[in-house]
């Protein structure tokens, strides 16, 4: 037994999929938690889990409770994680002080590849990760998922990044760190809101099975670290890139001029192109969510009937 597995709760449903080999698929809370107001966050969290199960798979969304690591939170629990007062946005580096302190913690995308590796899940869905900010050079400021994506094995799927960051350099990031970027259908990588972002990657595959083999033969070779694939918003809640680079410009100078630091900056960010959108935004948001979870749970459903 490995000493982490003292603080981890794995949800029965989720613990007997697993020893059949079943599908599962992770889900983070930081988009719960500090993503989408309430309730149409809890809504949201449910529809995806509901997607996941009608696609064969289960899923597992992942929290901190009073210091508890959870893989799979009840209906109950994600209400919680909605509601609570006090929840911490949990990376790699927060999830010692969140433990020992016996805190509650919604996990980012690295916060949840952990968990989910701890558990031994390989399939993550979520909307938008984090990456490279805008004025890095200067700032520094690089996301902790990107760093996450190197290291562990975890695939996640996504909808690509939201132009709050630096797309080009987040994609020179993920090209050094060795992590395959697939987009699902297209050969342009999708930037969140749009489905275009001007940037191209050297892998298109439009079929979970063939994804699924790229991701087995990862893991065969021994490469360590992640896969990211990225799925293009569908067409009919695409907002249009020019009409979000406006907002994203607005909220970037306002971050700025506020001071807003660290881990801050991100949920500052979202908040603010939410507002200025009128919660335009969200609606995309949560149809781009369901649409990685049809996919994301298409390909773990594959995984497993090779692992089988
Ligand atoms: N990007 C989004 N929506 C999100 C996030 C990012 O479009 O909800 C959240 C995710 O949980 C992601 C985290 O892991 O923000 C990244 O935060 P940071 O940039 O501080 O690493
Ligand atoms: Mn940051």
């Amino acid at each position: 037994m490995k000493n982490y597995q003292k603080y981890l709760d794995i949800k029965q449903e989720v613990q007997e999929a697993l020893a059949e080999e079943r599908p599962v698929v992770v889900l983070e809370s930081t988009i719960i938690s500090h993503g989408m107001p309430y309730p149409r966050n809890v809504e949201t969290a449910l529809a995806v889990e509901e997607m996941i199960r009608r696609n064969g798979a289960v899923p597992a969304t992942v929290g901190i409770i009073k210091g508890r690591i959870k893989v799979g939170l009840t209906a109950e629990e994600i209400e919680y994680m909605a509601t609570a007062p006090n929840v911490l946005k949990v990376s790699r580096r927060d999830f010692p002080l969140v433990i020992a302190g016996k805190m509650d913690g919604a996990t980012t995308v690295a916060g949840t590849m952990i968990a989910a590796e701890m558990a031994g899940i390989r399939v993550f869905v979520t909307g938008g990760i984090g990456g490279v900010h805008r004025g890095a050079g200067e700032s520094f400021d690089i996301s902790a998922d990107l760093e996450e994506l190197k290291r562990t094995g975890i695939t996640v799927v996504c909808a690509g990044v939201k132009s709050i960051l630096d797309i080009g350099a987040t994609l020179e990031y993920l090209e050094t760190a060795g992590v395959p970027v697939i987009s699902y259908g297209t050969e342009e990588f999708p930037a969140f809101y749009s489905r275009k972002s001007g940037f191209q990657t050297e892998c298109a595959l439009d079929c979970p099975k063939k994804i699924a083999e790229v991701i087995e033969m990862k893991y065969t070779l021994g490469l360590g670290g992640g896969v990211l694939v990225a799925c293009p918003i569908p067409e009919e809640y695409e907002i249009p890139y020019e009409k979000m680079d406006q907002v994203i410009q607005k909220a970037l100078e306002e971050c700025s001029a506020q001071g807003i630091r660290g881990k801050r900056i991100t949920p500052f960010l979202l908040d603010r192109v939410k507002q200025l959108t009128d919660g335009g935004s969200l609606e995309a948001n949560i149809r781009l969510v369901l649409n990685n979870a049809d996919i994301g749970s298409k390909i773990a459903v594959e995984l497993s009937r090779i692992a089988r």
